[in-house]
């Protein structure tokens, strides 16, 4: 159970490091390019949100990360995350990528396909029921963290931490999905 939880915390934070180390890279494009009103409303809104959360992520305790994501998904403000509310953060990191690539290197945007894939392969209803231990069909931040143990270390270490993560068990969870977590892990390491 540790591992499907940790497994899920890796699929939701590798993207979301991936993209915090990319942005200081790479500056954002003055043109929305093929997105439309509403899809550049959400990448501008997921930009704000990595320039304000990346350089805490990067350095301070897991749990700080986790902090500022959850209240930038809890968009009613109830203190938990609804599968509606993952799907809007889902879609604003797609629009926020699609924009993002044209100024990318060559290398940054295939990292950047890696974390869309896995963001495209969370199911936000599906994902939301496999931890909703109160079933009011939303997801708490305790809920989510509930089997894990937040050191004082910050996300990424924690999750290149061979030792924290059973890549085997994930291995069986995931399928080929599992190697794209560690990898994204690496690609973003690489770029601080
Ligand atoms: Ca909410
Ligand atoms: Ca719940």
């Amino acid at each position: 159970m540790r591992t499907a939880r940790f497994l899920a915390l890796g699929l939701c934070a590798a993207p979301l490091l991936l993209a915090g180390a990319l942005l200081a890279a790479n500056p954002a494009p003055s043109q929305a390019g093929s997105l439309g009103d509403a899809e550049m409303i959400g990448a501008k809104r997921f930009d704000s949100f990595m320039l304000k959360a990346a350089g805490p992520c990067a350095v301070e305790p897991a749990k700080t990360c986790i902090d500022q994501a959850w209240a930038f998904a809890d968009r009613d403000r109830d203190g938990e995350v609804a599968p509606g509310e993952l799907a809007a953060v889902q879609n604003e990191m797609m629009a926020w990528a699609d924009w993002k690539k044209p100024t990318m290197s060559a290398r940054d945007r295939a990292s950047l396909a890696i974390a869309q894939m896995l963001v495209h392969s969370i199911k936000p209803a599906l994902f939301v029921r496999g931890f909703d231990s109160d079933g009011d069909g939303r997801l708490s931040e305790a809920e989510l963290t509930q089997d894990l143990t937040l050191d004082k270390r910050p996300l990424l270490e924690i999750l290149r931490d061979r030792a924290a993560v059973d890549w085997p068990a994930v291995q069986e969870h995931l399928g080929s999905a599992a190697p794209l977590i560690a990898l994204l892990a690496q690609a973003a390491q690489a770029r601080r």
